[in-house]
Order: structure tokens, then sequence, then C-alpha cells
């Protein structure tokens, strides 16, 4: 019989450390037993199950990367890839919510802030006390942030910030969001606090996509930010930039979670579902599509780990980045959408998982940068032309 396990054909784990592998067996080991039980009914009813917080808190799922003096797990790059992968797995949702916690509100309160609003806010979002959000998208297009209109005036020591910002992942449930505007020293970030006066979170409802994440619009009138709250260490898009390329290389790793549950489950089906007095799974047709999805995702995890192993020798380039963002969410999407067929109209309910990641999927092509904007980076990177 052979040993293989068909949904890592090429043996990615034996090139984990033994913490990384830990990090991985922990997580998964949080997905099955406290994610997957639930999970299917958090979709139908549009929530985001909150109590899971303070256990991927507990697992020090949340700021993975950064280092222990602010309470953070202080794990490498690849540990957090494969933190995304075993979240996703479960829930695109899920994912998310770690991703913006992680990546894109705690990232930027370390990378840019001052030691006091590292010490204030980074231990208490470790835990899990405090969330935090990430307005950069707004209502008018979000593939071109440089052009944004949320704006930010001096006022004697504090500042004024008004605007909107739009499709915010946790926006109704953030304590804290870090909040990119146009100032008259080019974008800087502030972090606004929930309760500032003429700060208003409103939720978006009428998701097909990433029902169990909250999404919400922010709305910014007259808000008095204190200079105490501005990240006093960036100017320039380089700065949520910065923060899209380590959230960014999180989700390179996540769907490949979202894939290999898409494979499992219709590869489980067609060997029960008989038809023609045979199991699907005997049928040419129904192997080659099964063949197809498990090299695509040999391919996507080679390309995570070498990216990982880039980053965490600290050369990972937004190029790479781009290139396995788009590669890794094309390749779970379309899985998801084949694993959903395969299943035939069973396929159609949240009773099974495909149709949940296939749309998820659609929002995470979409956000983080849409698969346009990720081939337009690659192309750019080829010819030295800005096609945008
Ligand atoms: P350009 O004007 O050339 O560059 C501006 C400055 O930024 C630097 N830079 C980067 N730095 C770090 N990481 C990157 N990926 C960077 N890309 C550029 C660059 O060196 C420059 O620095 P400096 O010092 O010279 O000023 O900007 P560009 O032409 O590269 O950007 C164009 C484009 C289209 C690529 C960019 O605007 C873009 O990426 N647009 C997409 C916007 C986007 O992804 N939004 C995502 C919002 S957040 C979100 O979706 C969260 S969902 C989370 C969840 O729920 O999981
Ligand atoms: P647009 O920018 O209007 O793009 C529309 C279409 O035009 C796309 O197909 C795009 O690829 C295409 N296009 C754009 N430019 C070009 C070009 N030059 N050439 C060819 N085609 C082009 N944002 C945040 O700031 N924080 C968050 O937490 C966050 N969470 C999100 C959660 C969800 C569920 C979703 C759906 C989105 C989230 N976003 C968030 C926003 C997300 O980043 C944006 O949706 C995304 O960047 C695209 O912006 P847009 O929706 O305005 O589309």
């Amino acid at each position: 019989a052979s040993t293989l396990n068909p949904y890592d054909l090429y043996d990615v784990r034996s090139m984990l450390s033994e913490e990384e592998v830990m990090v991985q067996d922990t997580v998964a080991r949080f997905t099955n037993e406290r994610v997957l039980p639930i999970i299917g009914d958090c979709f139908d009813k549009g929530v985001f199950p909150t109590d899971l917080i303070p256990e991927m808190a507990e697992l020090g799922l949340l700021g993975s990367s950064l280092p222990t003096e602010y309470g953070c797990a202080g794990m490498n790059g690849v540990s957090y890839g494969l933190i995304c992968q075993e979240l996703e797995r479960g829930d695109s949702g899920i994912r998310s919510f770690a991703s913006v916690q992680s990546s894109l509100c705690m990232y930027p309160i370390y990378a840019y802030g001052s030691e006091e609003q590292r010490q204030r806010w980074l231990p208490q979002m470790a835990a899990g006390k405090v969330i935090g959000c990430f307005g950069l998208t707004e209502p008018h297009g979000g593939s071109d942030p440089a052009n944004m209109k949320t704006n930010a005036r001096r006022d004697g020591g504090d500042w004024v910030i008004n605007g909107a910002k739009m499709w915010i992942t946790n926006g109704n449930l953030a304590h804290i969001a870090v909040v990119w505007a146009q100032t008259e020293e080019g974008i800087q970030g502030f972090i606004v606090e929930k309760g500032m006066p003429g700060f208003v979170a409103q939720e978006i409802h009428k998701k097909m996509s990433l029902r169990a994440s909250v999404t919400s619009g922010l709305f910014f009138d007259n808000v008095r930010v204190p200079e105490a709250n501005r990240l006093p260490n960036v100017r320039g898009l380089k700065g949520p930039l910065g923060c899209l390329t380590q959230a960014r290389y999180g989700i390179t790793w996540g769907p490949i979670g979202a894939a290999i549950a898409c494979l499992q489950e219709a590869t489980e089906y067609s060997k029960t579902r008989i038809l023609f007095n045979k199991p699907i799974a005997a049928t040419q047709a129904v192997q080659l599509k099964l063949a197809d999805m498990a090299r695509r995702i040999t391919q996507a995890q080679l390309l995570s780990l070498q990216l990982g192993r880039l980053k965490d020798a600290g050369k990972m380039q937004p190029t790479q980045v781009s290139l396995a963002k788009w590669n890794n969410v094309r390749m779970a999407l379309d899985i998801a959408r084949e694993c959903r067929d395969i299943l035939g109209g069973a396929g159609i309910t949240t009773e099974y998982s495909a149709i949940r990641h296939a749309l998820n999927l659609e929002s995470v092509i979409t956000y983080e940068g849409t698969e346009t904007v990720h081939q337009l980076v690659v192309g750019r990177e080829l010819t030295g032309i800005n096609a945008f």
C-alpha cells in the first residue's frame, strides 16, 4: 500500500521544523474540534463565532510572528503560513479574522508605531481582548488606494478625520481601527478608537460570501484623534502596502487549506457514490479531476513553503507574494467549484463544505488585491512597464 499522504503528495511536511509541525498539528486540532462542527451553521446564519477568539489567543494565533516582549508568540513566517492554512481549512472567515488582527492591525502598530503605542495595544490584542480592523479601501474603488479621499488635517495637537472606508473585515467587532488617510504630508495611519465622536461602523449585510465574518463600512465625520494615535514611523502608500504584503503572504497559504478540505470531501464522496453500478471514483472522468486538483495543490504547497523560507531569510519581494496570491487563490477557487460539481446536487447545500469554500474564495480572490492587480504587478516586473 502507498505511504503517500494524498493531501501532501510531495511530503512538504518533511521540510518543516519540529516547531512548525507542532504549530500545524495544534491549529489542525483546533479547526477539527472547534471550527468544523459549527462553521456551516455560522455561515448559514451569517455570524462570526466570537467564542473562538479567546481560544485563538490562547493558542498564540494572534500576532503570532511578533516578539514575545509584546505578549506575542514570536513564531516564524512559515508557522504563520501554516496557521493560515489550517484556519482556512475550516473557513476563510476564520482565517480572515486572524489575518486582519495579526497582519493588518498588530503589524502596523508594531512596525510603524511608537513604543507607547506598542505597549498599549499589542499585549491586549495578542490576548484577544482588543480587536482591530484595517481601513484602506474606500467606496469609490479599492484597487487604487493612492487616490483615497479620506483625509486628516491637523487642528492644534489633534487630527480631524473625514471620509469613509468600505468592506472592512472585523469593522463592527473592532475596538480599534488602523485608518489610512491623506494628509498634507502624504498618506498616514491613525489608530481610531471605537466610541470616538463622529466614528461609526455599519455592518454590511446580504453577503453571499464570507458569511461567517463581519464586514463593515466605517464612517468618519470630523473625528478628532490625538497626535498620540498617529503612527509616527511611516508616510506614503508604502505604509499600508507594507501591511498588505504581510497579509497577502498569509493568504497564499490559507486557500491551500480550503482546497485540501474540498478535495478530501469530494474524494470521500466519490468513493461512496454508486452510479452505473460503480463508484464515480472508478470513472476516468472523476479521477482525472481529482488528480488534477492534487497536482495544483502540490504546486501551491511548494510555492508557499519556498515563499515562507524567503520571508524568514528576509528576502521576500512583493512581486513574489503577488504571484503566489494569484496562483494559490485561483487554484483553490477553481478546485472548490469543481468539487461542488462532483458532489452533484448535494454540493449546493452547506451540509458539505465545497460551496461554502467556493463562495468564500470569491472574496479572497478580490480582497488584498484582485487577481488582475496581482497579474499586473507580475507583468510590470517582467516588462518594466506600469499597465495599471
Ligand atoms: P507605488 O506608487 O509604485 O508604490 C508606493 C510605495 O509603496 C512601495 N510598495 C510596497 N511596499 C511594500 N509592499 C508592497 N507590496 C509594495 N508595493 C509597493 C513602493 O516601493 C513605494 O515606496 P516608495 O518608498 O517609493 O514610496 O504603488 P504601486 O504602483 O506599487 O501600487 C499600485 C497597486 C495597484 C499595486 C497598489 O495600489 C495595490 O496593491 N492595490 C490593491 C489594493 C489592495 O490590495 N487593497 C487591499 C485592502 S485590505 C484588504 O483587502 C483586507 S482583506 C483581509 C481579510 O479579510 O483577510
Ligand atoms: P475595484 O477596485 O473597483 O475593481 C473593480 C474591477 O476592476 C476588478 O475586477 C479589478 O480587478 C478591476 N481593475 C481595477 N484596476 C484595473 C486595471 N488597472 N486594469 C484592469 N482591471 C482593473 N479592504 C480593507 O481596506 N480592509 C479590509 O479589512 C477589507 N476586507 C474585505 C473583506 C471582504 C469580504 C471584501 C469583499 C473586501 C474587503 N476589502 C477590505 C476590500 C478589498 O480590498 C477590495 O474589494 C479590493 O481591493 C478591490 O477593490 P474594489 O472592490 O473597490 O474593486
